[in-house]
């Protein structure tokens, strides 16, 4: 603000000598606007600021149009990770072998199968590697550090043998037998690990179906975990559990995503794991299906995301402070057979966009965040997804930018579609 004025001639008169030296380095630093054209008879219009034509800023006219035309942007190829995951249901990212990249996660409904792919560091993966096979009626996989001795271990929830179970990490991916954290998960749809109690150990979550029940365990510290201790039993037909510090006090708060009574709702911890009764945020999510927080309106606290089967919904609940949150705000009611949604910056631009899986439309979708949690129209990533029941994001090929991951149920697939960085309209169009 006090700078074009001074710039203006008041250098050297009225001012302090130090503001006239940090004047001199401006004038030094600022590049000149220029009109030239080369050789061949290429005209370059070099501004510092705007370029306007009768009235038109050019510039912001490029970006309009580049953003309303979508059709600019083209569909990523689907590469294929693994066809070997019969009912392919979950995916996951983390370095498993601890060499740097983000390796792949599977868990296969109709096979009970937890398994993975090496990360190869060069955009390929190897074979799928086989985990287990005892996670019956596989639903969900998650990795995460249980017993604290740095390698990423591995976790799964089990439908058809109410199973919350781990995987020890043993050294460069390669794992220990199955470890039964709970036998008694009902039909266990959704397993999550975070430090509910403040101990510095990651505990575990879990959402079962035909109970209703969010429930987490105890990491005693080695990975060795307490009896089942049940937050509620509230959830009607529970499907998926995440946990985000929602009021800021310190305390990671869990939230569920229930099927029968369309709930998306939250548990406030009190503090050393102690959990509130159940709070609804919304009971407009129509046979509820995952659940996921993230500060979509970039105002400092984390908002709540949802995806519903019935309406084929995505949505979102702004966080209006101290955990309050408005009525739900859709997003899109074009993701056929809503059942997961995730959020991540995959444009690069600083604000968190979400992503969608859809079942019945074959459908890995992302909805562009303008910043303030208003979000650009449906933009599909791949309709090859035969069945898609769960999304996520990682930067798979290390370019920096965020990749997306699809597990497709009945195509049997582990995919992933890579980020070309084609978002940043500037940079695409810029001939140096
Ligand atoms: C104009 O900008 C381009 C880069 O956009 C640069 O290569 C060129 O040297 C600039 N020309 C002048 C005259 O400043
Ligand atoms: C990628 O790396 C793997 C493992 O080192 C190697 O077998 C494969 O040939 C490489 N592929 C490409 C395309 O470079
Ligand atoms: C990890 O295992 C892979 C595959 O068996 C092997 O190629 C690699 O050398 C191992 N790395 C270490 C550090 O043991
Ligand atoms: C893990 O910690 C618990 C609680 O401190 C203890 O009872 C158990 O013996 C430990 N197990 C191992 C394998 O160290
Ligand atoms: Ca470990």
């Amino acid at each position: 603000m006090m700078i074009a004025p001074l710039m203006r001639g008041h250098c050297t008169v009225e001012v302090l000598v130090s503001a006239w030296a940090l004047c001199a380095v401006l004038i030094a630093a600022a590049q000149k606007p220029s009109i030239t054209v080369d050789e061949v008879g290429t005209l370059y219009i070099n501004s510092t600021k705007k370029v306007v034509v009768n009235g038109i800023n050019v510039e912001a006219a490029f970006a309009y149009l580049f953003e309303a035309t979508t059709s600019m942007w083209s569909t990523p190829e689907q590469l294929v990770i693994s066809s070997a995951t019969n009912g392919a249901i979950s995916v996951y990212a983390a370095d498993l072998d601890g060499d740097g990249d983000l390796d792949v996660l599977s868990a296969s409904v109709d096979s009970d199968k937890i398994a993975w792919y090496r990360n190869n560091g060069n955009s390929t993966f190897s074979a799928q590697i086989v985990i287990s096979t005892a996670a019956t009626g596989a639903h969900s996989v998650y990795a995460a550090d249980l017993d604290g001795d740095g390698r990423i271990d591995v976790l799964s929830a089990s439908a058809n043998d109410g199973k919350i179970a781990w995987y020890r990490n043993e050294g460069n991916g390669t794992f220990s037998a199955q470890i039964i954290i709970s036998g008694a998960a009902g039909s266990a749809r959704s397993v999550y690990a975070v430090d509910l109690d403040g101990d510095g150990n990651l505990d575990v979550l879990s959402a079962s179906h035909n109970t209703g029940m969010i429930a987490w365990y105890h990491n005693e510290g080695n990975g060795t975990f307490s009896a089942q201790i049940v937050i509620s039993a509230a959830a009607n037909s529970a499907h998926s559990v995440y946990a985000a510090d929602l009021d800021g006090d310190g305390n990671v708060d869990v939230l569920s995503a229930s099927q029968n009574d369309d709930k998306i709702a939250w548990y406030h911890n009190e503090g050393d794991g102690v959990f509130s009764p159940q709070i609804i945020i919304s009971t407009a999510a129509d046979y509820a299906r995952s659940v996921y927080a993230a500060d979509l309106d970039g105002d400092g606290d984390l908002d709540v995301l949802s995806a519903s089967w019935n309406d084929d919904k995505i949505a979102w609940y702004r966080n209006e402070g101290d955990g309050i949150f408005s009525a739900q705000i859709i997003i899109s009611t074009a993701a056929d057979g809503a059942c997961s949604v995730y959020a991540a910056d995959l444009d690069g631009d600083g604000d968190v966009d979400v992503l969608s899986a859809s079942y019945y439309d074959n459908k890995i979708a992302w909805y562009r965040n303008n910043g303030d949690g208003t979000f650009l129209t449906q933009l599909i990533i791949s309709t090859a997804a035969g069945g898609a029941r769960s999304v996520y994001a990682a930067d798979l090929d290390g370019d920096g930018d965020l990749d997306v991951l699809s597990a497709s149920q009945n195509s049997d697939k582990i995919a992933w579609y890579r980020n070309d960085g084609q978002w940043d309209w500037k940079a695409r169009f810029n001939v140096h």
